[in-house]
């Protein structure tokens, strides 16, 4: 039995959503996140020392990092057909993919959320920022297909791993300019394994 170590309104939500579409075993242990400083509760600690989500557990190996969660449930969990074959070009996209979302696209989401807080006195990085932000959310849209996948003409993990980025690209307001963010987005959360993951997993931002 797989344990999902689930914060609402986070990256776990994708994990859920993965295991859906795998339709493997799993049960949520869940944790709220502060009303005020919106950080997860201090429960958490006992299962990651950083106490972040989403980490799992599986027969008492515990994973964390949402990209080798989902590698390690394609991998291990009957999720082979969402991996390219490793011999293929596809493969080194899908990689880059996979790393993307949790490398270069947080920087900006982070330091606008840090950055924003400091009102007047973080007026000289803003722009800096907003323009980074700008740079990687038009670099996804320019990158995802006609077909509205990130790596080939099916759904992979890689898809996975950008569906959080794709929703913080809507949040930010730019649905306009990333049309096809907009309806990867749309696609993935009609998904039937998305609107269970959604029951099990709580209320997710406005969707
Ligand atoms: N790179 C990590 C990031 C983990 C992370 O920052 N998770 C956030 C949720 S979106 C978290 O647990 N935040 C709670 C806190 O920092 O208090 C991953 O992909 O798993």
């Amino acid at each position: 039995m797989i344990t999902v170590h689930h914060l609402n309104n986070s990256r776990s939500q994708r994990v859920l959503w993965l295991l859906e579409e795998l339709g493997a075993d799993y049960e949520i242990a869940a944790y709220q996140r502060d009303a005020t400083t919106n950080l997860a509760p201090p429960e958490l600690k006992k299962a990651h020392p950083l106490g972040k989500s989403p980490l799992i557990e599986d027969d008492g190996l515990r994973v964390a990092e949402s990209g080798a969660i989902i590698q390690y449930l394609c991998e291990r969990h009957g999720g082979g057909g969402w991996l390219p074959d490793p011999v293929s070009e596809d493969h080194v996209r899908h990689l880059e993919w996979m790393q993307f979302g949790e490398s270069s696209f947080f920087v900006p989401v982070m330091l606008k959320l840090y950055a924003g807080r400091l009102g007047d006195a973080a007026a000289p990085l803003m722009p800096r920022v907003d323009e980074q932000l700008a740079a990687h959310i038009a670099f996804a849209e320019d990158n995802i297909g006609d077909n509205l996948h990130f790596v080939g003409d099916d759904w992979t993990a890689a898809d996975v791993m950008m569906s959080f980025p794709a929703e913080i690209a809507l949040m930010q307001g730019y649905g306009d300019k990333a049309p096809r963010l907009a309806k990867f987005v749309e696609a993935i959360h009609a998904r039937p394994a998305w609107q269970r993951a959604r029951e099990r997993g709580g209320p997710y931002f406005n969707w």
